[in-house]
């Protein structure tokens, strides 16, 4: 059983003033916030974080929008976090999201979809590291 992910709250969801509203969903889901920050990516650090896409074709664009504006990037824990999650936030196109999902509410497209989930236990601890260091994860 996994119990720690990752995620962004990206630059469109922050701009649009959905941070409060996604957290508060994010809270009342069960996940316990482990660290939590406000930041802003450069362009280095976003193709860094995506460099597995590096060959997609949509690689520069992500990393243009990743760094264009202030993030929120949080590790988040409960039972079955990576799966847990995965499914709060809905599919990666909004359009194709559930209902009542975090993407479905506050996705403008897919390319800017509000939040990221890491994808598996590896990467959510990758992920973690990468933004946060052992003083900052209570
Ligand atoms: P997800 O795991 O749902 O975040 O999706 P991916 O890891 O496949 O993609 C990472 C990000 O790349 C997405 F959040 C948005 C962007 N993306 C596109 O812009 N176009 C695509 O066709 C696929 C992904």
């Amino acid at each position: 059983m996994t119990n720690r992910t990752f995620t962004m709250i990206k630059p469109d969801a922050m701009k649009n003033g959905h941070a409060g509203a996604i957290l508060n969903q994010i809270i009342k889901a069960g996940f316990r916030i482990v660290a939590l920050k406000q930041t802003k990516l450069s362009t280095d650090n976003a193709g860094e974080f995506y460099a597995v896409h590096k060959e997609r074709p949509f690689y520069t664009e992500l990393v243009q929008f990743m760094s264009s504006g202030i993030i929120i990037a949080a590790i988040l824990e409960k039972d079955n976090a990576v799966a847990d999650f995965r499914k709060l936030i809905g599919a990666t196109n909004p359009a194709q999201a559930e209902e009542g999902t975090i993407r479905k509410l506050y996705a403008t497209s897919l390319g800017e979809n509000a939040v990221h989930g890491s994808d598996s236990d590896e990467n959510a601890e990758i992920e973690g590291n990468f933004f946060f260091s052992g003083l900052e994860k209570f």
